[in-house]
């Protein structure tokens, strides 16, 4: 089992008339809404800080994009950028689940001195954000995403204290309390591809058997892949199948080289038409597209995953 690349791949690149998105354009998220492809894109101009874009498109492969950023740094909490966006629909409104990289930090100085905090912020038309603030602070923590509904009516959220993915709940979005906080997986030690680091791709997939996530994950090679599981739908902190193998690796010139050499990282996975569209940036600096049904990626998660 693995993803098909796109032959239109790379489908989104870099600006060069655009000061703020013309040195890299990468780790998008991307939603299906209203017959439409919505992108929201992580994007580095001459000053190296990253805004995020939008774009969107009638066929998930050809884009539109506004010429202005949709978000952008404001204060010291992310003067260094906001990052790697995962956007959701939770009840007709849209929520963005972002990385805010500052200069300031509550707490400890860490990841060499700056501040990494997961954040969210609300929409209603996609396009104007409103910070509804972060999950935690004090540590370095990203790669959240919110699931597409609410469990026993509550949001629930996955998020990175690396190296493992965690599982947070709220009545709110605006209170995450520790208690309600758990580990689910991490690193496999001894297994090629993940053995290292571990974290959520796009919105957990629900399906008749469980939310399927995608994620990705390195090993000492710190070659990034991605990987597939399935999660129990009721109690989604449980990991019911889980493949030893990889689903996806860097290969073209675009994913080995670029401005982080051998990284895919995915931010969205929407589903359209029995399709999984992962979109993925591709050494930092590009924007990709693969493909696989549904029907076989969940096959191959529950033959392959394990009891
Ligand atoms: C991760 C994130 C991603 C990035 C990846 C590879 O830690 O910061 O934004 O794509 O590293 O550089």
């Amino acid at each position: 089992m693995r993803l098909k690349r796109h032959e239109q791949n790379p489908i989104l690149l870099p600006d060069l008339t655009s000061p703020w998105q013309c040195t890299n354009v990468f780790n998008p998220s991307v939603i299906y809404h209203n017959g439409l492809f919505h992108m929201h894109y992580r994007a580095q101009g001459l000053d190296w800080v990253s805004r995020i874009g939008y774009a969107v498109s009638v066929d998930g492969v050809a884009w539109n994009r506004l010429s202005r950023p949709v978000l952008e740094p404001q204060d010291g909490t992310d003067s260094r950028g906001v990052e790697d966006p995962r956007v959701v629909e939770i009840n007709g409104r849209f929520y963005m689940c972002y990385t805010a990289y500052g200069r300031e930090f509550v707490g400890q100085p860490t990841h060499a001195g700056g501040g990494i905090r997961p954040m969210i912020a609300r929409s209603d038309n996609l396009i104007s954000w409103e910070r509804l603030g972060p999950i935690v602070t004090g540590e370095d923590n990203k790669d959240h995403v919110l699931f597409p509904r609410l469990i026993n009516g509550r949001y629930l959220t996955l998020h990175r204290r690396w190296p493992h993915i965690w599982l947070a709940a709220s009545d709110d979005l605006l209170t995450w309390r520790e208690a309600d906080m758990r580990p689910i997986f991490g690193p496999r030690l001894g297994n090629s591809w993940d053995s290292k680091s571990v974290g959520a791709n796009g919105v957990p997939i629900e399906t008749p058997h469980g939310w399927l996530l995608l994620y990705h994950g390195y090993g000492e090679d710190h070659v990034y892949q991605f990987g597939a599981c399935l999660l129990d739908l009721a109690e989604p902190w449980r990991v019911v199948k889980r493949p030893l193998a990889p689903i996806f690796w860097p290969e073209e010139m675009w994913e080995l080289r670029g401005d982080v050499p051998n990284v895919v990282f995915s931010n969205a996975n929407p589903v359209v038409n029995g399709t999984v569209h992962v979109y993925y940036g591709g050494g930092d600096h590009v924007i990709g597209l693969a493909t696989c049904s549904l029907a076989d990626l969940l096959d191959f998660v529950m033959v392959e995953g394990g009891d």
